[in-house]
């Protein structure tokens, strides 16, 4: 049996660590994209990244190697399939190395009743939510196969099981990325990459802050409250949370776990909600 195959018998607590693995997370300079990277470094991989602004990109980078990860920001758009296939040729070049995990974390949402969404708005929440996802994965999946190993994790949502009004680009991007998660798994199972996502709940970063202001008279945000009250835990999530989860589904841990999406929910999708009191 080859390392890359130890079944159970090969398991010890080192298969949650990712010691000599270089990981992709996409969109990490900050909110979750920036855990799941930070995670992935404690667990010792070496830590490449991306983004669209050059300067979040430096000042990420600046914040990762300030926590002792070897981690190294590179400028670029996800949706473009030249600049995403000169990254992987760019981190190849700086890390002697194709990726062994990629995270597909970038994401954009737009909320807008669906009658005032244009079809370009439409496009541009796909394109980067679940197009971007098949763009880069086609790009890390040849190195995968030489190598003989791969994780993939993409970063679904609860909008990939659940609809909400204002998002339909979104909902539908990551009901897509859910069967993309599964078509990938069936595709390369056999050449044994893994691919999963995670499904994060309703998680407090910049995405989700408009959903969490105060209101003028100093009451918190009506779907603030509403969360809160859908969610078992009681609480919002935070970037923390999806960490432990990530690790995982990135490390030898996870070797049998192919096609599933993990939700890191605090229980929401599973609760009709706490009844009005
Ligand atoms: P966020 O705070 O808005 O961060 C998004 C990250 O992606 C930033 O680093 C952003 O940097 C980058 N990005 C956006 N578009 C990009 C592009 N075209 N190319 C490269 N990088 C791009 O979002 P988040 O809340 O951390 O969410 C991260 C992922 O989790 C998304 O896929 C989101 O849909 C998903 N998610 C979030 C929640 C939640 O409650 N927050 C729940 C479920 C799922 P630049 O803008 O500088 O490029
Ligand atoms: C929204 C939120 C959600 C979260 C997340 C929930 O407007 O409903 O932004 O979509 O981002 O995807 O899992």
């Amino acid at each position: 049996m080859t390392k890359d195959n130890a079944g159970a018998a090969g398991f010890s607590m080192n298969s949650f660590r990712l010691d000599g693995k270089l990981a992709l997370v996409t969109g990490a300079t900050y909110g979750i994209g920036m855990a799941i990277a930070e995670a992935l470094g404690e667990a010792g991989a070496r830590i490449a990244f991306n983004a669209r602004h050059a300067d979040k990109v430096a000042e990420a980078q600046e914040h990762y190697r300030a926590a002792g990860l070897d981690a190294r920001g590179y400028v670029c758009d996800v949706t473009d399939e030249e600049a995403v296939s000169e990254l992987i040729g760019r981190i190849e070049s700086d890390f002697g190395t194709t990726p062994d995990v990629l995270v597909n974390n970038a994401g954009v949402i737009q909320r807008t009743p669906m009658l005032q969404t244009s079809a370009a708005d439409f496009r541009r929440v796909v394109d980067t939510d679940l197009n971007a996802p098949f763009i880069v994965s086609k790009a890390c999946i040849p190195g995968m196969i030489e190598k003989g190993h791969g994780k993939i994790i993409n970063v679904c949502s609860m909008m990939s099981e659940l609809g909400r009004e204002t998002i339909a680009g979104y909902a539908a991007a990551k009901g897509g990325l859910k069967m993309l998660t599964k078509n990938i798994c069936s595709e390369f199972g056999e050449a044994n990459i893994q691919c999963n996502g995670i499904g994060p709940g309703y998680i407090a970063t910049p995405q989700t802050a408009p959903l969490r202001e105060h209101q003028t008279d100093g009451s918190r945000h009506p779907f603030d409250a509403f969360i809160v009250s859908k969610t078992p835990a009681a609480r919002w999530g935070t970037p923390e949370d999806l960490k432990g989860p990530a690790v995982f589904l990135a490390s030898d841990a996870s070797n049998f776990v192919n096609g599933h999406i993990l939700y890191v929910d605090g229980g929401i999708l599973a609760y009709i909600g706490k009844q009005p009191q």
